[in-house]
């Protein structure tokens, strides 16, 4: 009798084990943004069982900390229990964590098989890229219904350019670090890598300075149309980096200097020439104020910005600005470049500015944002300078999409949904190569956005292409296929009610 009832427990298992339904699937079509190097499909189907064992070495901190991230992703979107080593092997389904070389830090791959999940990266930024792909692949599935599996195949995927950015200009209109964080997520599912933060312009100053407490008590106090602004404290700022840094996200703070630094000058009358505040601003007029290059004050203050930002900032960048600095001198500016990368380096990060700064004597390792003037870019080349690729007439996003769009600029370009994905950063402009190019940026400036919905409708989904010019293989690339993924995320975009625009010209889903 006891026999028996073993057999019947035995016989129950395997049958549980073995009575899968088969499903036919296409892991080669599935919608991923952006487009993995090789999708390879075997047509099976990975059933996720009640609870998953996830596999590891716990010995291993950085495998922990994947092993901490993926059970979030997981349980959250497939709705079962993941526990590490630990569970009955064939009740459950399986994944394993594998430590290999690869070619580029954020390279990985996932082999998925009727059986198990194997997820493997060389660090820990390659397996979060891992499981933002699995991530995408589980929100899939259950939009479309089909929760309870995975399509069989092998991902093998690794990004073109190291450094695939966006920037926000929380100085024009101030968004609050909430909204920030929600843009930061979006970012990170989308495999950007670094987020460029514009913390200082005329209408505001976005970031405590300890030693200058009226920058932000004063010069933080308004925005473009008179608003309140805002600023976050240094423990904010801290706050969001640590948001980023588990997203693999990388914080660049810019302060942008000569020009674009009315907030400053209306806080502290000894920063302008002639000793008096100018007024707060809050129109969208450029290039009309300057610090002054005559005064060491002007010096000691940049020492006092760059030392406190720096020494909270643990990304490799501080970003200068330098861009439409038309009140000030030439020869002055040159000086305010040359003494501020100096200031930089002291503090022991890379300097990072507008393509205007190639004017100046450019220090080993400064990088130079493409905006508008090509010939800034390729004199930055000539001067040894990496190049960040953010051409306005394609890569920004404070761009209308039309002349019908409520939000938006249209100085460099209309550029739609298609333009905006339809450009290759290495063939843009003559002399600037592959090897001048560290990755791309797109920028949002934010005269005319206030809030989270603004943003996402000039953001979203024109943010979808950049991810993907900057993560995916130029071959792999091409409008009409990206369009049909495109779609797809439209639905995925509803289901996280992210206000985006539905482009007429694209066939959405209801
Ligand atoms: C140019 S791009 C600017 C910003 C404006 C933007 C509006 C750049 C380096 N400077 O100050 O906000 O145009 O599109």
């Amino acid at each position: 009798m006891k026999n028996f009832k073993f057999l019947i427990v035995v016989l129950s298992i395997l049958f549980f084990v073995h009575c899968e339904k088969q499903i036919e699937t296409h892991l080669e079509t599935f919608p991923l943004i952006p487009i993995a190097n090789s999708l390879k499909e075997t047509g099976g189907a990975f059933f996720i069982k009640s609870k998953t064992i996830l596999y590891f070495d716990e010995q291993d901190a950085s495998l922990k900390k994947t092993a901490i991230q993926l059970k979030n992703t997981w349980e959250t979107h497939s709705l079962q229990t993941l526990t590490f080593n630990e569970g009955i092997p064939f009740l459950h389904s399986k994944i394993e964590l594998v430590k290999e070389e690869f070619e580029s830090d954020e390279a990985y791959e996932i082999k998925i098989s009727k059986k198990v999940i194997q997820i493997s990266s060389s660090n820990e930024a390659g397996f979060y890229r891992a499981i933002t792909t699995l991530d995408q692949l589980l929100r899939f599935q259950n939009l479309s219904s089909n929760h309870d599996y995975l399509p069989t195949g092998v991902i093998s995927d690794m990004p073109k350019y190291g450094y695939r950015g966006a920037m926000l200009d929380v100085a024009r209109h101030f968004f609050t670090l909430e909204e920030v964080k929600k843009y930061i997520d979006l970012l990170a599912l989308y495999k950007i890598n670094n987020l460029h933060l514009h913390l200082s312009d005329d209408q505001g100053w976005r970031i405590e300075i300890k030693s200058w407490p009226k920058l932000t008590s004063y010069g933080g106090s308004t925005e473009v149309g008179g608003g309140p602004g805002g600023f976050y404290t240094q423990e904010e700022y801290k706050e969001l980096i640590s948001y980023a840094q588990e997203r693999f996200i990388t914080i660049i703070p810019e302060i942008d200097i000569p020009g674009h630094t009315n907030a400053a000058l209306a806080s502290y009358p000894e920063l302008n020439c002639d000793g008096k505040s100018t007024s707060l601003y809050t129109g969208t007029e450029v290039g009309f104020s300057t610090l002054c290059v005559d005064k060491e004050v002007t010096f000691q203050f940049l020492d006092d910005v760059i030392r406190e930002i720096t020494e909270i900032t643990p990304g490799p960048y501080f970003h200068l600005g330098g861009d439409e600095s038309h009140v000030t001198k030439e020869e002055d500016y040159i000086v305010f470049i040359n003494r501020t990368q100096d200031i930089i380096l002291k503090y022991g990060k890379k300097v990072m500015g507008w393509d205007e700064i190639q004017s100046s004597d450019l220090k080993s390792n400064t990088v130079a944002q493409y905006w508008a003037d090509a010939k800034n870019a390729q004199g930055a080349i000539k001067k040894n300078a990496k190049i960040l690729m953010s051409p306005a007439q394609y890569a920004y996003l404070d761009m209308q999409y039309d002349s019908l769009s409520p939000f938006g600029l249209h100085w460099a370009s209309y550029i739609s949904i298609k333009k905006a994905y339809d450009w290759i950063p290495e063939k843009l402009v003559e002399g600037i190569k592959e090897e001048n190019i560290i990755g791309i940026e797109a920028p949002l400036w934010s005269e005319t956005i206030s809030n989270f919905d603004e943003l996402s409708y000039l953001a979203f989904p024109r943010l979808l292409g950049y991810a993907e010019i900057g993560w995916s293989q130029t071959n792999q690339r091409n409008w009409e296929e990206y369009e049909n993924r495109l779609i797809e995320h439209g639905v995925l975009l509803d289901s996280l009610s992210i206000n985006y625009y539905r482009s007429p010209n694209i066939p959405w889903k209801e």
